[in-house]
């Protein structure tokens, strides 16, 4: 039996943040498919009211216990299963500081990004270069980082490592650009992640790819 549910679908790099951390520290768990493309489901008075007030995937249900947001989950996994924990208040403030950038700078301008390109209707092509100015930018940031380190806070993977991947997986047709040749270091390091055990790309971890035409 299931110790986790997660409401979830393949699209969404926020939602592969959580279902990763799941696979990456063994737990059994299993996905509830959100259908945000045809549906809108996570709009409906009904997920709001049922599943998440904030009208967002993913959100993870262990037990009666019921977390939304994926940095929340992501902590609440590691210090749960205590893998992928940052070790003392130093590395814990440090691994914070990288998911909030994260959060905001990066796959907060990736996902929108990849979203106007692939699905919106009628987007401002004026919107999506704006994104990507900012991301060519943010991106930078981040190689650099990681130049001469493996992972975001040194030699081990925490869950500042597990939030920043949440998009870079996806194919680069999506983005239009591709981020590992753009960003040598940033490649290196998804390479890296890819070998911890119970590694799986998104779109074979979480239901609904292909999207049904
Ligand atoms: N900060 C949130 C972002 C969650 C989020 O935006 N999820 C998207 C799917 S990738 C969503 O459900 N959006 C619904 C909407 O904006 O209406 C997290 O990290 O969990």
């Amino acid at each position: 039996m299931s110790e986790y549910k997660l409401y979830c679908f393949a699209q969404s790099g926020n939602s592969y943040r959580a279902a990763l951390m799941l696979n990456l520290i063994g737990a059994k768990w299993e996905p509830v498919w959100v259908d945000f493309f045809k549906a809108g489901e996570t709009r409906t008075p009904k997920y709001r009211e049922e599943v998440n007030e904030m009208g967002e995937a993913p959100v993870l249900v262990d037990g009666k216990k019921k977390l939304s947001q994926s940095g929340v989950i992501i902590t609440y996994l590691a210090e749960k299963s205590g893998k992928f924990l940052p070790q003392g208040d130093e590395e814990r403030l440090e691994a914070l500081r990288w998911m909030i950038f994260d959060n905001q700078k990066i796959n907060g301008f990736l996902a929108p990004y990849r979203f106007l390109r692939n699905w919106a209707k009628g987007a401002d092509p004026a919107v999506i270069a704006f994104f990507k100015g900012r991301l060519d930018g943010n991106l930078a940031i981040l190689n650099k980082r990681l130049e001469g380190r493996k992972f975001l806070l040194g030699n081990r993977p925490t869950v500042a490592d597990v939030s920043m991947c949440g998009y870079m997986y996806y194919p680069a047709e999506e983005f239009g650009f591709d981020i590992v040749k753009d960003h040598p270091a940033i490649g290196a390091w998804l390479e890296r992640i890819k070998l911890l055990p119970n590694w799986v790309h998104p779109y074979e971890l979480m239901p609904g790819h292909p999207l049904a035409a």
